[in-house]
């Protein structure tokens, strides 16, 4: 079977933390999926919250600041789910159906790591609800790149205001890193990149790491 072949239909997912490097990566992941043949049409690039016209708008008011009113812990985890079954059933199997390689900045595991391990909310509930929301729909193959949020959040500041999320305190990261980490150890299709080495060490180790999903399947 070729490569081509063997990728349709695929979904690839990039976590971490802020200033991860996970839209850098992006690109590295692209580029490979072309260096196997693939065309550029076959590849759709998503991001969460967001996605979807309404997930955007979902995604909007989940980075928002509002005065007088902070949103709730669970408000935020059932809008992230929201979003996320906006974005699977209107564009993520559709274009798998079509055969398709999906490439998706942050999935599932963000909000285990944020909403779990950041704010605390029970993991096995949030695993409830990804159940009635989504079933067992999930990544084929999940790159967690893995960085300390003080360098992330350093890179993530270097490039302009920080947002709602991104101004808790460096606790809340650590937490929401540990749970990445966790997730990552627990499943078998899942890698971890060290994300505090250069551009071209990332990148090397994400190219290294698709190969050897790829000669897998
Ligand atoms: N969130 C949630 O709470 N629950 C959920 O379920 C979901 C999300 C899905 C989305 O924000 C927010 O929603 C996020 C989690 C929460 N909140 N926070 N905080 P977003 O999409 O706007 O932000 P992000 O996903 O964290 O992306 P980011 O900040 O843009 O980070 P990134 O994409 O990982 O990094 P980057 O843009 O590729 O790189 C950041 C900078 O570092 C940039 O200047 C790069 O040139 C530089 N960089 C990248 N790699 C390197 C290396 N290797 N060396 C040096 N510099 C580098």
């Amino acid at each position: 079977m070729s490569a081509q072949q063997k990728l349709a239909g695929k979904f690839i997912v990039i976590e971490g933390l802020e200033g991860a490097g996970k839209s850098t990566a992006i690109q590295y992941i692209k580029n490979w999926l072309t260096d196997k043949g693939l065309a550029e049409e076959n590849i759709e690039l998503t991001r969460e919250p967001g996605g979807t016209v309404l997930a955007e708008k979902i995604r909007d008011i989940v980075k928002m600041d509002v005065l007088d009113e902070t949103l709730d812990d669970k408000a935020e985890l059932l809008l992230m789910y929201a979003a996320r079954v906006q974005l699977v059933e209107h564009k993520i199997k559709p274009a798998l159906a079509n055969q398709k390689v999906v490439i998706g900045d942050r999935h599932n595991w963000s909000s285990l790591a944020y909403q779990g391990g950041g704010r605390g909310i029970d993991l096995g509930l949030i695993k409830d609800i990804k159940e009635v929301a989504l079933g067992n729909f999930k990544a084929d193959f999940t790159l967690f790149l893995d960085i300390d949020p003080e360098l992330g959040l350093r890179r993530a500041r270097g490039r302009g205001e920080l947002d709602r999320i991104e101004r808790l305190n460096i606790d809340f990261f650590n937490r929401s890193r540990q749970v990445f980490q966790d997730l990552t150890e627990a499943e078998t299709n899942a890698v971890c990149i060290d994300a505090s080495q250069s551009f071209l060490q990332v990148e090397e180790a994400i190219h290294q790491q698709l190969d050897h999903w790829l000669a897998g399947l």
